[in-house]
This record gives C-alpha cells, sequence and structure tokens, in this order.
C-alpha cells in the first residue's frame, strides 16, 4: 500500500535544466576556455554543482588546473548566474500534467517531499507557487553522497515518516531511478524506455503520469 511520494524536481517538476546549461556554458567558456554542449549537459542532471563543475573541468582535461578556492569560486559564480535566471520563473513553467498530477495526490491523502540535489530547490518551489502541496524538501548540504546513491530518498521519506517500501519515487535520470530502487522503493520514471527501462512503472512524459495507474501498478 502507498503511503507518501518523494519527487525530482528537475525534469519531473520544471525544466531547470536549461538554465543549469546556459550558467554553466558561460562559466565554462569564460572562465576555465572549455565549450560544452548538449551531450555534457546530459551528465550534469541531476549530480552536485561540485560535481557538475568537476565533470566538465574532466571533459576539457583540466582536472589538475585549480585548487579548490578556485574551484569554489566558479561554482558560486555558476550559481549566480543560475539565480538571475530563475529569478524569471513562473507557474507557467510547471511542466505539463504536474499540477493536476499533486493535486490527485493530495486530494488522495498522500504525503509528498522533495529529493532534489539542489540547493535552490525551496526558491524554486516557491517560485512555481508548489511550495502546499510539499510537506518537506531535503536539504542538500544534509547529504554526504549524491544520486545513485538511496539516501537522498531515504531523508525524503523520513521527513514524511512514511516506510521506504510503501514510497513512491519520481525520477526522470537513470542514477534517481536506481537511487529510489537501491532504497527499496518503488522507482516511476518519466522518460524514454532505451534510458529509463528499469523503473517498476515508466510514463512517457510528465502529462502522462496518472495516478490511478500507479496505485495499481504498485498493488499488482
Ligand atoms: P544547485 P535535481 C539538480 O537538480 C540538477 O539536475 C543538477 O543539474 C544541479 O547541478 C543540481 O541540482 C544542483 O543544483 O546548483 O542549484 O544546488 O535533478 O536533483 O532536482
Ligand atoms: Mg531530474
Amino acid at each position: 500500500m502507498i503511503k507518501g511520494f518523494v519527487f525530482d524536481l528537475d525534469g519531473v517538476i520544471t525544466d531547470t535544466a536549461k538554465y543549469h546549461y546556459a550558467a554553466w556554458k558561460q562559466v565554462a567558456h569564460d572562465e576555465l576556455g572549455i565549450d560544452i554542449n548538449p551531450t555534457v549537459n546530459e551528465g550534469l542532471k541531476g549530480v552536485s554543482r561540485m560535481d557538475s563543475l568537476n565533470v566538465i573541468l574532466k571533459f576539457g582535461g583540466k582536472e589538475n588546473a585549480y585548487t579548490d578556492t578556485e574551484k569554489l569560486e566558479y561554482a558560486t559564480e555558476k550559481n549566480d548566474l543560475y539565480k538571475s535566471l530563475i529569478k524569471q520563473m513562473t507557474p507557467a513553467d510547471i511542466l505539463p500534467g504536474i499540477s493536476n498530477f499533486l493535486k490527485a495526490i493530495t486530494k488522495a491523502g498522500y504525503p509528498m517531499s522533495l529529493a532534489s540535489a539542489s540547493r535552490n530547490a525551496p526558491y524554486i518551489i516557491d517560485r512555481l507557487g508548489l511550495a502546499e502541496y510539499f510537506s518537506a524538501i531535503v536539504d542538500p548540504a544534509t547529504l554526504t553522497k549524491g544520486k545513485p546513491d538511496p539516501e537522498i530518498f531515504e531523508k525524503a521519506a523520513d521527513l514524511i515518516h512514511t516506510p521506504y517500501a510503501n514510497t513512491v519515487g519520481l525520477e526522470d535520470a537513470v542514477a534517481g531511478i536506481e537511487g529510489i530502487q537501491a532504497a527499496g522503493m518503488f522507482a516511476v520514471g518519466v522518460g524514454k524506455p532505451e534510458v529509463l527501462g528499469k523503473a517498476d512503472l515508466l510514463f512517457p512524459d510528465t502529462a502522462h503520469l496518472d495516478l490511478a495507474k500507479i496505485e495499481a501498478a504498485f498493488t499488482s
């Protein structure tokens, strides 16, 4: 029996990836002399800020070119740029079908929490006008490991007091699906079968998310 839901943010509730990409692209070009492309960007999804910088440096063959202090400066510069971009976000940036899906879950009485690697998640949820739906948001600063480790999903379930075996997790990234399953939860994927084939239940996009289908698949 389902007792609660834990949600990823980027790619499930809204598309922040385009803003992360724009900010990283500029900092990588201007400060590091590295030109990133959409393939590199795929590898940044769900990855923490500092790990994202390390992925970019590795791509550019500059893994050991900077001190930790310099790296922190570049990550801060990226975040300042990113924050200036997400200031424009409004409820119009909620992905299709998500508002109705959150309403249906609330009506059914299930609590929800957010399992996002982003330190900007509370601000984004606020900009989207969705704060009322989430009883809790995991603080990524408290995490020791990133996805695919189950830690973030376990913390998200702990915050709404749901046993992992009775919790549904929603994700658009392979690492996220792996983390949800490693926590012993039911993994609902949003995306393509060739990418998210491991999910316990898969929807092609957010517009197709259907609570009744999740409940039926969970019990069967
Ligand atoms: P911040 P998610 C992740 O969000 C993004 O997908 C990833 O690209 C980003 O680096 C990470 O948050 C950290 O974000 O710099 O705002 O703390 O997919 O876990 O919701
Ligand atoms: Mg995501």
